[in-house]
């Protein structure tokens, strides 16, 4: 198997490392996942990085930062929220970087509270990424739990979703979890460590996930400070999350699993509780006489079933697992190209591998 010998320092450029990067590029961009055949026609052989690729997920709340994070830590320029709404819809990855030994991939989600996006959507999203990720072979090292430290208030949705993802990565995967605090700026530092101190005790936060092993991590929003969380976890010997263990069997589907299970039931509850509304609301609007009175009813009527036809959607559980581990199959093969495209030159800057599902 050829390697490119030489790696020089990133960032620095030389007129003829330049164009060994481009014949890296070009070669790797249609050869990267092609497999070598051997001299003597014997089977070919799928060509890999030297260096071990690692995976790292990275979730937490809507606008915690981590699309940031990633964009901090991998110099990539995945979109990032600056209003209220919810920016990430869709589980992307940052570029490939180098992290000691290892290349590291970081992958954005979705946040679990999204105004957009049903938490029960983020969730068999992950739950059909790392399905796909564990068929492939791939390491997956560590989870990055972004918390923003001025958010005053944590609601029960968040506590409710919390609770989600840790039966979607199983106890004993939580040593591998690191809770990672940002926004340290937007609050007096005083504040913050109360929070913290918070955060760190009570049982409806990260007591236990800390108790059975995750590590608590300031960030302060620099490049630095990303990369000293990535590479604590890029250490981690791989693991494999209680979702990924269930679907071992070929037969298996997301509702055969613990979490899919959950998320199952919290949405026939929410689908049972709009069918009595729409219900009442119907009995309502038969013994309304009222013209304004009947056309808000109406109104109110049409926004129910609205909702409903979105939680039947949602319940489509398997559909949308299927769908995301076949998107995320294609995308961890261009992921593969741009390891080789990192591991054979300096082009960390310049490997385009801003992935979209
Ligand atoms: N002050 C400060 N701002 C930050 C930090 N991290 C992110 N931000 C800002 O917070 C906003 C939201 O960041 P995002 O990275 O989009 O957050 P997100 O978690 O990806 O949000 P969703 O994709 O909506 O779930 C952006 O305006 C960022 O620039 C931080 O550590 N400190
Ligand atoms: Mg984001």
């Amino acid at each position: 198997m050829t390697r490119h010998p030489a790696k020089s320092v990133q960032g620095k450029f030389s007129p003829q490392s330049s164009q060994r990067t481009k014949k890296a590029q070009s070669s790797t961009s249609t050869k990267a996942s092609a497999p070598i055949a051997s001299a003597k026609g014997t089977p070919a052989i799928p060509r890999k990085p030297s260096k071990p690729v690692v995976y790292i997920l990275v979730v937490g709340a809507t606008g915690s930062g981590k699309s940031s994070f990633i964009n901090r830590a991998s110099r990539s320029e995945l979109p990032v929220s600056d209003g209220l709404r919810s920016c990430t819809r869709t589980i992307q990855m940052g570029k490939p970087f180098l992290c000691g030994s290892k290349i590291v991939v970081l992958v954005d989600t979705p946040g679990l509270d999204n105004t957009t996006v049903a938490e029960t959507d983020v969730l068999t999203r992950i739950a059909g990424f790392v399905s796909t990720l564990r068929e492939r072979k791939k390491d997956l090292v560590g989870i990055i739990f972004l918390h923003s430290i001025s958010d005053v208030r944590v609601g029960g949705n968040f506590r409710g979703n919390l609770k989600l993802f840790m039966k979607l990565a199983g106890d004993e995967c939580l040593k591998n979890v690191g809770i990672v605090t940002t926004m340290w700026g937007d609050v007096p530092m005083n504040l913050g460590a109360s929070h913290e101190k918070e955060l760190k005790s009570d049982e409806l936060f990260y007591k236990s996930l800390l108790a059975k092993g995750g590590k608590m991590f300031r960030y302060d929003n620099t490049e630095r400070s990303a990369r000293m969380v990535v590479s604590y976890e890029a250490k981690k010997k791989p693991i494999t999350l209680r979702v990924q263990r269930e679907l071992l069997a070929p037969e298996k589907t997301i509702i055969d699993t613990t979490v899919g299970i959950e998320l199952k039931r919290i949405l026939e509850n929410r689908r049972q509780q709009l069918d009595r509304d729409l219900q009442h609301f119907r009995e309502e609007l038969a013994g309304t006489a009222a013209p304004v009175s009947r056309d808000e009813l109406q109104e109110t009527i049409r926004e129910t079933e609205e909702q409903l036809n979105t939680v039947v959607r949602q319940g489509q559980l398997v559909q949308m697992w299927k769908e995301t581990k076949d998107t995320a199959a294609g995308l961890l093969t261009q992921t593969d190209s741009s390891c080789l495209v990192l591991e054979d030159g300096e082009t960390f800057h310049e490997s385009t591998c801003c992935i979209v599902m």
